[in-house]
């Protein structure tokens, strides 16, 4: 039996949803033209004002924001409230230039964990669940998100946050914890982590997983799956937008519904702006509808992906997302082919290796150098350098037929590439230091 935590949003009719983005629009285009003296005259510059905005079938009025702005109005100047009506503060992870930082009210940080509760509830959380919260706490949205939804739910919480992977094994045993927040990388670290220490999958507790924060194929889905003996969820979500629980996946585990209530979704073509119908590939854009203090409109994500409404099992009305194939600026562009590392990703999980990779692109003589470095597996041991070699011509020839062009391959010990605890760094593209 399908549950949600607020049925009557979650299953709402979709001229309904529409009406209720409607309202909420005209008002919040109000709220931010009047309160933000930068998106005002952003609007201005455009030629559109609050009155051109009657309703959704409007939206395309709208000028666009993109991170750009919101470095040039850093730290305040997105603000829609006063500073005194804001209780918190939660910032990107961004390693480049200013971070993003992104303000709450009270009602905000409420809508937000709903959001949550609402991810928590479709993966089969209940009061009765031990919820280990293993995403960062602190500036990073992941734990704080999380642990307002289970704390909504009534779920035991466990405010974990990352790292100490022996310290998180621990914990999971002892409190019997049955729900497990983190990023994917993480899971299947901790996951390794277990099977080391003996543990099999009918040994642990958990029975889901709510991972998100950064892109994982499905080969990487089924791999967790497998190791923890659990169904892996995806979650996704943006600071600038809330946090995670912008959408998140039901029993159907088919794409990620979109908490439309609070957030419009657009498609559009990333280098002309022209919005794409429903189903084609893309730029996902959001308006966020109801947000107090940081009311971002048309907020360029940069996000690669797809939205469809196909009827959905679980009974939510909500559009869904597919998976994010990653960032656009994740897209590596080598040798002029386009390549994502989700895609290296899905062909070494298919051909049996972890998903412990790392790509290195490098530029010498002005070609540019594909590096895939992976680790082979404690049964591939006994190999003789030759296997070796083999084993990494296969891996060569299969990364080809995905995305057409030919990496290294390098095969090396088991546990030589660094774990992550967070998002994992999955590029390491040097070309950019030599520009
Ligand atoms: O990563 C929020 C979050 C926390 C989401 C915990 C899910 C779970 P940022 O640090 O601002 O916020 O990074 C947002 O991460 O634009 C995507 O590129 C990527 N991302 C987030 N979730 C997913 C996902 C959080 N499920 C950026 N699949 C987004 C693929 C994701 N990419």
């Amino acid at each position: 039996m399908e549950r949600y935590y607020q049925p009557e949003i979650e299953t709402m009719p979709v001229e309904q949803i529409r009406a209720v983005q409607s309202e909420k629009l005209v008002k919040q285009v109000k709220h931010a033209y009047e309160h933000v003296a930068y998106y005002r005259s952003k609007m201005d510059e455009a030629g559109v004002s609050p009155e051109d905005i009657r309703g959704t079938e409007d939206l395309y009025k709208l000028p666009f924001l993109s991170k750009e702005d919101l470095r040039i109005a850093y730290p305040t100047g997105m603000l829609a409230v006063p500073m005194s009506e804001c209780v918190r503060i939660q910032s990107t992870s961004g390693t480049t230039g200013r971070r993003v930082i992104a303000f709450y009210t009270q009602e905000d940080i409420k809508l937000w964990e709903e959001c949550c509760a609402r991810a928590l509830t479709a993966a089969g959380a209940t009061k009765e669940d031990v919820v280990q919260v293993s995403y960062g706490y602190g500036l990073f949205t992941g734990g704080a998100g999380l642990n307002g939804g289970s704390h909504l739910i009534g779920s035991l919480t466990l405010p974990m946050s990352s790292g100490n992977t022996d310290r998180q094994i621990q914990f999971m045993m002892d409190l019997g914890s049955t729900v497990l927040c983190c990023t994917p990388s993480y899971a299947a670290y901790i996951g390794e982590t277990l099977k080391e220490q003996g543990y099999k999958p009918e040994d642990i507790p958990l029975k889901a997983g709510i991972f998100g924060a950064e892109p994982w194929t499905e080969e990487m889905r089924q791999s967790i799956e497998e190791t923890l003996g659990i169904k892996a969820y995806d979650i996704y979500g943006l600071t600038e937008i809330s946090g995670p629980g912008v959408s998140f996946e039901c029993s159907e585990q088919g794409g990620m519904h979109i908490n439309e209530d609070h957030f419009l979704a657009e498609i559009i073509n990333p280098i002309t702006g022209e919005v794409l119908p429903e189903g084609e590939k893309g730029e996902l854009v959001f308006t966020c509808l109801d947000k107090a203090a940081f009311p971002l409109l048309r907020y360029r994500t940069r996000d690669i992906c797809q939205l469809f409404r196909t009827k959905c099992s679980c009974g939510r009305t909500f559009i869904r997302m597919k998976k994010p194939m990653g960032r656009s600026d994740d897209m590596m562009i080598i040798r002029g082919v386009n390549v994502f590392p989700s895609q290296i990703e899905a062909v070494l999980l298919k051909e049996g290796y972890s998903a412990n990779y790392q790509i290195v692109v490098d530029r010498v003589n002005n070609t540019d150098t594909f590096d895939v470095f992976v680790e082979f597996l404690p049964e591939h041991f006994e190999d003789t350098v030759r296997d070796i070699a083999n084993k990494e011509r296969k891996l060569q020839e299969a990364i080809r037929n995905m995305v057409g062009i030919s990496p290294k391959v390098h095969l090396s010990e088991p546990k030589t590439i660094t774990r992550s605890e967070g998002k994992a760094v999955r590029v390491i593209d040097r070309r950019k230091l030599h520009d």
